[in-house]
């Protein structure tokens, strides 16, 4: 639909070919896995990063649960890219010998597909709904608290953007991310959303703090940090704060992660600051510097993962 503004972004096809080159240039680091199949049979790709298969110390980077949301898909991917070109040199090639990085990221391959072919600002999966309406929300069909709220931002009607779904993960998506968490046992997940400039962490689905005192302190601490360090490239305020402080919602990703497997979890909001600045339709030419200022942020989470003492 928009050519011209979507060079540099990647769609469906170049994605999975360049996961596949960068898989086959570093066979000795890089696996591609199939991780499921979206609603309409597209496989969803994570690249393993690591040399020891089965190591206990992983982190995972996910992006694109919303199709709109392009950037959301160039950041974890260049992360990957970037990994495997600095995988002799420290301290990337430290973590690479001791742990994983899984990347994932396009988890909504059908939604993109459709917001480069039919309407650039769709947002859901492509689930045909029981009364003739189309759409899951990807995030909002995790499995903790889910459905807990009737609202505008979590919501029970399958037409409404933030429809919730049927049930907890009755979608292919959500449930090919629940299939990789429990069986790798990710000791943190950071999942890529565009757009507000945000770091957000647990609960999304009340405005009560968890209660967790040393948890909510490092994931605080850490949000925090990774703030600091994405201001620090290109001076850019990202701003971190409980997810429910964006407003509440149930059955998000990172509630998930958190509330099943007590691990660090957070949703970055990429650039832009606001819908006065683009909203989710971001200038290609801002991907490199997006980017290049949410690095830093990006390597230390997997810094503060995989050097985390043994639990
Ligand atoms: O609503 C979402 O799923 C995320 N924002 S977006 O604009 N990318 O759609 C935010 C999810 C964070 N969780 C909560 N606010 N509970
Ligand atoms: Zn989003």
């Amino acid at each position: 639909a928009t050519d011209a503004a979507a060079t540099g972004y990647h769609t469906v096809t170049t994605l999975e070919a360049d996961l596949r080159q960068l898989a086959e240039r570093h066979p000795e680091i890089a696996e591609l896995h199939e991780i499921g199949r979206s609603v309409e049979g597209r496989p969803l790709w994570a690249l393993r990063v690591g040399e020891r298969r089965g190591s206990d110390r992983k982190v995972a980077f996910l992006g694109c649960h919303h199709a709109r949301e392009w950037i959301s898909v160039e950041v974890p991917y260049r992360l990957a890219e970037h990994l495997l070109d600095h995988s002799s040199a420290d301290p990337v090639q430290q973590w690479l010998q001791q742990g994983e990085v899984w990347v994932a990221p396009m988890v909504n391959p059908d939604g993109h597909e459709y917001t480069r072919t039919a309407d650039r600002l769709w947002r859901k999966n492509r689930r045909r709904n029981r009364n003739g309406t189309v759409g899951v929300d990807p995030n909002r069909n995790y499995g903790y608290m889910w459905g807990t709220l009737d609202t505008s931002t979590a919501s029970h009607v399958p037409a409404d953007q933030t429809y919730v779904g049927p049930r907890a993960f009755s979608e292919p998506e959500a449930r090919a991310v629940r299939d990789l968490v429990a069986s790798q046992r990710f000791g943190g997940v950071l999942t890529y959303h565009s757009y507000s400039q945000l770091i957000l962490y647990p609960w999304g689905y009340t405005t009560r703090p968890i209660k967790d005192a040393a948890d909510l302190g490092e994931m605080r601490d850490l949000a925090e940090e990774m703030a600091r360090l994405v201001k620090g490239v290109d001076g850019k305020t990202y701003t971190a704060q409980q997810s429910s402080q964006l407003y509440p919602t149930a059955g998000d990703t990172t509630d998930w992660t958190y509330g099943e497997y007590d691990v660090p979890s957070f949703t970055v909001e990429l650039r832009p600051a606001s819908a006065l600045d683009g909203g989710f339709i971001l200038p290609a030419d801002q991907i490199e510097p997006c980017w290049q200022e949410n690095r830093p942020a990006a390597l230390e989470f997997i810094r503060h993962v995989l050097e985390a003492p043994e639990p």
